[in-house]
């Protein structure tokens, strides 16, 4: 009996923990060839992605060869910088970005023609976790659910 009350308490822990474990992935953008203006189809790179609030995008560059900045979708179709909330563009070379925030997202280089000229330039649209994942959650915990009143029910014989 005591061997079975722990192992029904490791059940209940890993049912209330397992739901609240969300897998967040790295994505890097333009994989091996990085983050370039060597005209790079960046939209083909991201369109079987499915990007996820707390995912994150890592730009790979030579430092100095080019930078990161966030624009809004209007600032994405004529390539200019001139971001609506003024944030300075990323300049490391190794560039980590969270996903933050649901929604589309937009990221263009600011060197001279390289978003113009060299398509470097990249949109995404990022998914809500919650919805997604909870049904997956939903599925885990039912089957928890089972097991669970399996258990009970075995303790009980
Ligand atoms: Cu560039």
């Amino acid at each position: 009996m005591a061997f079975s009350n722990r192992f029904l308490n490791v059940i209940v822990v890993v049912a209330i923990v397992l739901p609240t474990i969300a897998i967040a992935t790295d994505y890097i953008v333009g994989d091996d060839k990085g983050w370039t203006n060597d005209n790079f189809d960046y939209q083909a790179w991201a369109k079987d992605k499915n990007f996820t609030v707390g995912d994150v995008l890592v730009f790979n560059y030579k430092s100095g060869s080019h930078n990161v900045y966030k624009v809004d979708g209007a600032g994405f179709m004529s390539c200019n910088t001139t971001s609506p909330n003024g944030e300075p563009p990323l300049t490391t070379g190794n560039d980590r970005v969270e996903l933050k925030t649901p929604g589309n997202k937009w990221y263009i280089c600011g060197k001279p023609g390289h978003c113009l000229n060299g398509n470097q330039k990249l949109k995404i649209s990022v998914n809500n976790g919650t919805a997604s994942s909870s049904d997956a959650h939903g599925i885990v915990s039912s089957g928890f659910k089972v097991l669970f009143g399996a258990l009970i029910v075995v303790s009980i014989i």
